[in-house]
């Protein structure tokens, strides 16, 4: 998401947050001080009185401006054009400015004793904004300026691909399909092209974000951003790390796997059996989700999977619609209030032809009450198929928390956000379910299907834990110094080799800028959400189960119309971000802490099963 105005991919809330891909408005809020801040500090006088008014006062004009920067977000993400691209600058801008107006006048009541949800809410206030502009004129019109003009050239790229010019959602679908490693290649580099003129810009919004976050009294833009899970950011930096080591051997035993059936499929010279993977044969763009290779990688000792979602979805004639359609119907299933009209009326769930959009999958709530849509050029697919479950799950959590004052209308954290749609689709995942709505004849009897299915699911879960990390990792050394704009690209490629143990088709061009060709870095939508989304995702599932009397294997259990389940799944998400998350956790889970034991649960069968299969071999790419 963008900023907070605009954003992301979950839009939001106003929040001034806003994160990600939910949008609300704004992600990425850039945001500007005011010139004013103090003479308008006089207002709200040091006191425990003056902090609540002062808050309210913040609520009541956030609000206001954040619905208005919001409709204009919308209006730019579904009609990219220079005049939406200039009134979005312009919202964004002013948006930024009275964040970082707001953040700083927060910081008056530093040292007054005030109620702790007064003190929270000036703590959000301050760790809000994912782009702070620096306080001084022009400041946050220039980031802003930069911030739409990144989204949109990213938005708006094509490649000349067989004599033709393509967009991203081609090439995504020709790359997931294609088994040729010279058409792959073709396709991984030519969408790269898109991106080395983006470079400067983003450069220079590092700089200013920068200069931004330092005001607000952060050492940089990273340390702003791990701010924000209730914890020190140099606690929540080691908490990714403790995490990383616990799901680490899956992933190598994943890729161990993986690797040795590419070479059996590509040969020594398009694959060799050790070292690193190449990127462009794991059927994904990023190479983040591998599920479409499953094809590449299906098991040869054990029988078929019965069935493909993709050739299911096909053969019943689905359409974008009823693919949302059949995701809102698992959300009422569990109790939860049907999409209301204006959603059918206002959704863009297909990419029009008759303009430039941004077809990056998001999820908004336009007014902070019942305005919510998505944004989508859907695909009919099992990859899309998710993705539908995923955004509407944004869309339920805003509206679950719409009756939260405005600081608190957001996820207990973002990741919670990220993962509640993943949740769902989990259980909308199994072929008891698909099998329940009609699309699968027969339930595989038995564990017939535990191997395959798994295995699919680990080629999109696993294989994405690591670039859920390394995009981060990579934005962090940026925003701290670490890295410089001439080391941009080799440090991406080098997070590539290290965390995911991948490597590019071949040689990147010197001019290279690999990181914004990936949606989340040019739309500055903070990513490490999808690293924790990936972890949440399976403690919600166990701890439902376990709710629902399940006591199979945790893989084969569907919460499908399980209304006590989710009467507590919606008790977590009213609470929306007004307490700590570790409470949000406690009151769906009973735990507090952020556990990747439950993901090891999951995938216990499979786990077993790939080393099995890795018996002898050499895992691991280190030279
Ligand atoms: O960006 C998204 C969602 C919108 S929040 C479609 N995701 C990440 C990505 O595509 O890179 C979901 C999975 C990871
Ligand atoms: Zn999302």
């Amino acid at each position: 998401m963008k900023n907070l105005l605009l954003t992301a991919c979950a839009a939001g809330a106003l929040a001034i947050s806003l994160s990600g891909c939910q949008s609300m408005m704004g992600g990425e809020a850039v945001a500007a001080p005011a010139a004013s801040a103090s003479a308008e500090s006089s207002q709200f006088p040091a006191t425990a009185e003056g902090a609540r008014a002062f808050i309210a006062d913040a609520e009541t004009r956030l609000k206001a401006l954040s619905e208005e920067a919001s409709r204009i977000a919308w209006t730019r993400a579904t009609n990219i054009t220079f005049d939406t691209m200039w009134l979005e600058s312009r919202a964004n801008a002013e948006y930024t400015e009275l964040g970082v107006q707001l953040a700083n006048e927060a910081a008056r009541f530093n040292d007054v004793q005030v109620d702790p949800v007064t003190r929270r809410k000036l703590n959000l206030l301050r760790q809000g904004l994912v782009l702070p502009a620096p306080n001084r004129p022009g400041a946050a019109d220039e980031l802003s300026e930069i911030s739409t003009r990144l989204d949109s050239t990213y938005a708006t790229g094509r490649f000349e691909h067989q004599g033709r010019q393509i967009t991203l959602d081609e090439a995504s679908r020709m790359l997931a399909a294609s088994r040729d490693p010279s058409e792959t290649e073709a396709l991984y580099e030519g969408w790269r092209t898109i991106a080395p003129p983006m470079r400067d810009d983003y450069a220079r919004l590092v700089e200013l974000a920068n200069e931004g976050s330092r005001e607000l009294g952060y050492a940089d833009t990273g340390a702003l951003w791990r701010s924000g899970y209730d914890m020190t950011a140099d606690e929540f930096a080691a908490e990714t790390e403790r995490l990383w080591q616990q799901v680490k051997p899956f992933y190598e035993n994943l890729h161990c796997y993986v690797r040795a059936r590419l070479n059996e499929r590509y040969g020594d010279a398009v694959q060799p059996a050790t070292g690193p993977i190449r990127a462009d044969l794991l059927g994904n763009m990023w190479s983040q989700q591998w599920g479409n290779i499953y094809d590449v990688v299906a098991p040869t000792n054990i029988p078929a999977s019965s069935y493909s979602l993709d050739n299911l979805l096909t053969e019943a004639n689905y359409d974008a619609e009823r693919m949302v359609r059949t995701g809102e119907g698992f959300y009422t299933s569990l109790g939860l209030a049907p999409l209301p009209q204006t959603f059918w009326e206002r959704s863009m769930i297909t990419r029009p032809q008759d303009r430039e959009v941004v077809c990056h999958a998001s999820a908004w709530n336009l007014d902070g009450a019942d305005d919510i849509r998505i944004k989508m050029c859907t695909n009919v697919n099992a990859e899309d198929f998710q993705t539908v479950h995923h955004e509407l799950g944004h869309n339920y959590y805003q509206r679950a928390y719409k009756n939260q004052p405005f600081l608190f209308q957001n996820g207990a954290n973002d990741g919670f956000h990220e993962a509640i749609g993943d949740f769902v689709a989990l259980s909308a995942s199994t072929p008891t379910y698909l099998n329940q709505i009609g699309l699968l004849d027969q339930v595989p009897q038995g564990d017939a299907e535990d191997i395959p299915f798994l295995l699919k699911m680990a080629l999109d879960k696993i294989a994405f834990l690591p670039f859920g990390l390394m995009v981060d990792r990579w934005r962090w050394d940026v925003f701290s110094g670490e890295v410089s704009p001439a080391e941009y690209n080799e440090a991406w490629t080098a997070n590539m080799l290290r965390y995911q143990g991948l490597v590019p088709p071949g040689p990147r061009p010197a001019n290279a800028f690999d990181p914004g060709a990936k949606y989340h870095v040019p739309g500055n939508t903070p990513y490490t959400r999808y690293f924790l989304a990936h972890i949440y995702q399976f403690q919600f599932q166990r701890a439902a189960c376990r709710q629902a009397g399940w006591t199979g294997p945790l893989h084969r259990c569907s919460i499908y119309g399980n209304g006590e389940v989710g009467r507590r799944f919606n008790a977590m998400m009213e609470m929306g971000q007004s307490r700590p998350w570790p409470e949000a956790l406690e009151a769906f889970t009973g735990e507090r802490q952020t556990d990747a034991s439950a993901v090891a649960d999951y995938f216990a069968p499979l786990n077993a099963w790939l080393t099995e299969q890795n018996r002898g071999k050499n895992c691991g790419w280190e030279a």
